[in-house]
């Protein structure tokens, strides 16, 4: 990491179906607001590639009033800097309305902005970290090997991950292509290193790397509004269109 601050994208993703445990926690407390994760990312331009979000089943989650229309579900340390940063309406104030545990998070349906697909599941992540971003991580497989690796997990020990096998059951799909790794550098990378799960993380760390520059200096986008241009042209008007449309926010840390 850099010795500047991370400017993260805040990508809304709204909340469709809660899981039972969840939906009992939250009974009258959210006074109709429209509940979202938000998820802290750094990689706007893949967000037509999400299958899934990601949380911590060992993290606790808060929901906070950003005003009377809408609630956020993120860890406390990232609602206290959202709120010095302006995003909510009382700036400095944070108005906790509820807590999560990331076990009740997970198998609830949400609607993943800009992706091919519109509503994903949430699925649990080992190596989502309290300390960084929202602790809310969404998920693009064809591009993270973090995601890919995770994902894949899931889906071979879906009773041992507890959960329903349907939540992890969206395919990757090809976002942008590079010259070194094709159409889905994630996927290609995790082979190419033999990761064979989550627990990888040293392998993981390298994939990230060389996916990270690869798609970032030598990418082309697939698909979106952006589709034939440059990652590096792409990535900026992405976040912006995201942030002009209220699904996304700068977020920073
Ligand atoms: B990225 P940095 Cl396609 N714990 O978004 C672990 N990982 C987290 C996190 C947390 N609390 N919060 C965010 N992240 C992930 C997309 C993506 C990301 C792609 C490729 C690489 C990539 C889709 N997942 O990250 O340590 C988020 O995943 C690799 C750089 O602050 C976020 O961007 O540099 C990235 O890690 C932030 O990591």
């Amino acid at each position: 990491e850099g010795v500047g601050p991370q400017e993260y994208t805040g990508v809304k993703m709204e909340v469709v179906e809660w899981s039972a445990a969840a939906q009992k926690q939250l009974e009258g407390k959210v006074d109709g607001r429209k509940v979202f994760l938000v998820a802290a990312t750094l990689r706007p331009e893949t967000m037509y590639g999400q299958t899934n979000c990601f949380v911590g089943t060992a993290i606790k989650y808060g929901v906070f009033a950003a005003n009377d229309k809408e609630a956020y579900v993120v860890t406390l340390r990232s609602a206290r800097n959202m709120a010095f940063q302006g995003i909510f309406d009382v700036r400095g104030q944070v108005n906790q309305l509820a807590e999560l545990d990331g076990t009740q998070i997970v198998g609830a349906k949400i609607k993943a902005p800009f992706s091919v697909y519109p509503e994903v599941y949430v699925l649990p992540m080992e190596n989502v970290l309290p300390t960084k971003g929202t602790g809310v991580v969404t998920s693009v497989p064809s591009d993270s090997p973090d995601d890919y690796a995770t994902l894949m997990d899931l889906r071979k020990k879906a009773e041992f991950y507890k959960i329903d096998p349907k939540w992890a059951a969206l395919d990757p799909i090809p976002v942008l292509s590079t010259p070194s790794y094709g159409e889905m550098s994630a996927p290609v990378l995790v082979k190419k290193l033999k990761i064979n799960s989550q627990k990888d993380v040293k392998q993981l760390a390298e994939a990230k790397e060389l996916a990270y520059k690869e798609g970032f200096y030598n990418g082309t986008m697939l698909v979106g509004e952006f589709k034939g241009e440059a990652v590096q042209e792409a990535k900026g008007k992405v976040r912006a269109s995201m942030i002009e449309q209220g699904i996304a926010f700068p977020y920073a840390e």
